[in-house]
């Protein structure tokens, strides 16, 4: 099996954030990013995703509102990501997970094709998010599908609470990474009639 962990630094004059990743973990973070909403959010990404994911930022301009570190943090998961990825040799590449939260139902479907594309579909408010927001939320996705190579529809079917919806969004994308990128025992070529998925 390929080696699919990867330790990632990105440094620029807004942010300076350290990430390491390991596609094939168990579900343990270890995840500072000082905005403790964004740092609960990631946490479900990796314990539904299995993944481990261990984010620190060393820096960053967090007065302005935490759209450079969400942003960056975008940015570097998803290349991390993209990474580990390599040739896709073996992934399942396909995969979609509907995930509740009491009044809310969120549905991500996932296809790590090579190509970048974002489509959110329902409503998230920008309120009870702690520090984070819905525009926030969708600016991390957006970004992180554009830098992970993937293409990614995220559909709130039902929702009234942001956390919940968040929550939910969050947790069904680990899911849908890891159902996506686990590797097929049998699938010993790159799951594309091109031969290509890079
Ligand atoms: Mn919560």
């Amino acid at each position: 099996m390929p080696d699919r962990k990867i330790k990632h630094s990105r440094k620029t004059n807004e942010t300076n954030i350290e990430i390491s990743l390991n596609i094939d973990g168990n579900g343990n973070s270890n995840i500072n990013t000082g905005n403790e909403m964004f740092d609960h959010m990631l946490s479900q990404l990796s314990k539904h995703g299995l993944i481990d994911l261990d984010i620190q930022l060393v820096s960053g301009d967090s007065g302005l509102g935490w759209h450079h570190v969400v942003e960056d943090l975008g940015i570097i998961l998803g290349q991390s990501f993209s990474k580990c990825i390599g040739d896709g040799k073996g992934i399942t590449r396909t995969s979609h997970a509907y995930v509740p939260l009491d009044e809310t139902l969120v549905r991500n479907v996932i296809d790590f094709g090579g190509r970048g594309y974002f489509k959110l579909s329902g409503y998230i408010g920008d309120s009870d998010l702690g520090e984070l927001s819905g525009s926030l939320i969708t600016h991390f996705l957006e970004t992180f599908s554009r830098e992970a190579n993937c293409n990614l529809f995220t559909t709130i079917l039902e929702g009234v609470n942001n956390h919940h919806i968040s929550e939910a969004m969050f947790k069904s994308l680990g899911i849908v990474l890891k159902n996506a990128l686990t590797l097929d025992p049998r699938r010993n070529s790159i799951p594309s009639t091109k031969g290509t998925i890079s």
